[in-house]
């Protein structure tokens, strides 16, 4: 189903055998919503933007081919803030999944994107519905005849009733650059099961585990991330300091992506990143 939402065209997904239902934006290719049994598993801000103008927040922007402020381009990349096609649509023979295909190349950048990231690529955003809950598939291939880097995140804005009393399971002893303090990198934590969030958190975990879960205490909640070719992870909530979004209690990000090692693509050569979540 294709309709608009402000200048936005947006696509609905459904799954009716697992009664679940997807929003994405072609802008940004930014899924907006993921309703598993009329209830919605994703945060999208009250103040997110659809004209086109801003990155959309909440949902899952896509961070490519630059995560934070790490290189020649603006905040996260131009991935989440660029028209894509849709290429392909439909269910699988056996009706046992929902899915799409949206894509984006060098073609559709502007100039001063191109001149900041000279590189031809094809990246196709494969987003999949079925009885094991939602899969997003990232895949970049290098078009040219020069080698590049690039580095990744699925930005997940996940709904939660609050932040507080969030549990994140996966990321115990595992080390962090702490971006609240100059990057620095920290040992990890051993009881982050225990942890309350009570301040702002913004932290890179390297080489995380490939199964991370949040349980929503409030909510008896639990969302699980299975993380394929993505060692890292974030981990995100700006607990009110200024800028803050509105609703910040009401989210948490979890982002699996490949942030402290690039990943470099020869000319011809393509590589793959995915995620599957499932809530309960
Ligand atoms: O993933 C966490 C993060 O990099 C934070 O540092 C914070 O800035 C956030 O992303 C959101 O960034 P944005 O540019 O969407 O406001």
């Amino acid at each position: 189903i294709l309709s608009k939402v402000g200048n936005l065209e947006q696509i609905t997904l459904h799954h009716a055998p697992s009664n679940q239902q997807v929003q994405v934006v072609l802008f940004g290719a930014t899924v907006t919503s993921w309703k598993k049994n009329q209830v919605e598993r994703f945060f999208l801000s009250q103040e997110a933007d659809f004209s086109g103008q801003k990155p959309i927040r909440g949902g899952i922007p896509l961070c490519f081919p630059q995560f934070g402020p790490y290189g020649p381009l603006a905040q996260h990349g131009f991935a989440r803030i660029s028209y894509w096609h849709l290429k392909q649509m439909g269910t699988t023979q056996d009706r046992s999944a929902n899915g799409l295909i949206l894509s984006l190349s060098n073609q559709d950048l502007n100039s001063a994107l191109i001149s900041s990231w000279p590189f031809l690529f094809t990246a196709e955003y494969q987003i999949i519905l079925g009885f094991d809950g939602l899969e997003t598939h990232f895949r970049v291939r290098n078009d040219g005849e020069e080698p590049f880097s690039f580095t990744f995140a699925f930005h997940n804005y996940f709904d939660v009733s609050d932040v507080s009393s969030c549990q994140i399971f996966g990321l115990e002893n595992i080390p962090y650059c702490d971006r609240r303090k100059n990057d620095e990198w920290s040992e990890g934590e051993e009881n982050l099961s225990g942890f309350q969030m009570m301040e702002p958190v913004d932290r890179i975990y390297s080489s995380t585990p490939d199964e991370l879960a949040i349980f929503d205490s409030s909510k008896l909640q639990i969302i699980k991330i299975k993380k394929y070719h993505l060692p890292d992870s974030t981990l995100w909530n700006p607990f009110g300091i200024q800028g803050s979004d509105p609703g910040w209690k009401r989210f948490l990000c979890l982002e699996p992506g490949a942030i402290k090692s690039p990943i470099h693509l020869k000319p011809g050569e393509e590589w793959q990143g995915s995620q599957l979540i499932q809530s309960e």
